[in-house]
C-alpha cells in the first residue's frame, strides 16, 4: 500500500470523465487499497481514483465518526439510481480544493448501485452525510467538482485564486 499524491485545481485532468472499470481484479483492489490509505492519511471521508490521477470510476470512502471504528466502502462503477426531491444543504470541502468550503445543496437522500471489491452488485439507500460524500464522489467520476454547484460569483472567484497560486508557484519554481 502506498500513499499516492492528490492532484488540485486548476489541474485539467479533474474535468475529464472516468472509464468503468471492466473487471474487479486484483489490481482494482491495489488501487483502492492505495486510495484508503491517501484517504486516510489526508485526512478526507472519501475520494476518487480521478484525484490521484487514475481515470477509472472508482470510489472509496469513509463517513464513521472519529470514536468509531473505520468503516472503508469501496464502490466501483457507482450510479445514482434514485434521488429524493426534498434536499439538503451540506458544507463540503474537497481534497483537490484545498481550504475552500462552501454550502452545497444537493438531494437528501439516494439510492446508489455500484460493485463492490469482489465484484458483486450491491445498492444502498443513503441520506446525511453519506448521500451528500456519495454524490460529491460520482460527481469526480464525471469531471464535475463542488464549486460547480455553487453561485457563478463564488465558483469563479475560487477558480481564480487557485489558478494564481498555481502561477505563482510555477515562476517560483522557474
Ligand atoms: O473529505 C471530504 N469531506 C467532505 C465533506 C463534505 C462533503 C464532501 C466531502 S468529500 C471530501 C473528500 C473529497 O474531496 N472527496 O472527493
Ligand atoms: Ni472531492
Amino acid at each position: 500500500m502506498s500513499i499516492r499524491p492528490i492532484i488540485c485545481l486548476p489541474d485539467p485532468r479533474l474535468r475529464q470523465v472516468c472509464a468503468p472499470v471492466g473487471s474487479v481484479d486484483d489490481e482494482t483492489r491495489a488501487l483502492m487499497d492505495d486510495m484508503l490509505e491517501t484517504m486516510y492519511d489526508a485526512p478526507g471521508i472519501g475520494l476518487a481514483a480521478i484525484q490521484i490521477a487514475v481515470l477509472r470510476r472508482v470510489v472509496v470512502m469513509d463517513v464513521s465518526g472519529k470514536d468509531d471504528p473505520p468503516a472503508p466502502m469501496f464502490l466501483i462503477n457507482p450510479e445514482i439510481v434514485w434521488s429524493s426531491e426534498e434536499t439538503n444543504v451540506h458544507e463540503e470541502g474537497c481534497l483537490s480544493i484545498p481550504d475552500y468550503y462552501e454550502e452545497v445543496t444537493r438531494p437528501a437522500r439516494v439510492r446508489a448501485r455500484f460493485l463492490d471489491r469482489n465484484g458483486a452488485p450491491q445498492e444502498i439507500e443513503a441520506d446525511g452525510l453519506l448521500a451528500t460524500c456519495i454524490q460529491h464522489e460520482i460527481d469526480h467520476l464525471n469531471g464535475v467538482l463542488f464549486i460547480d454547484h455553487i453561485s457563478r460569483l463564488k465558483r469563479e472567484r475560487a477558480i481564480k485564486k487557485f489558478a494564481k497560486a498555481a502561477a505563482k508557484r510555477a515562476e517560483e519554481g522557474m
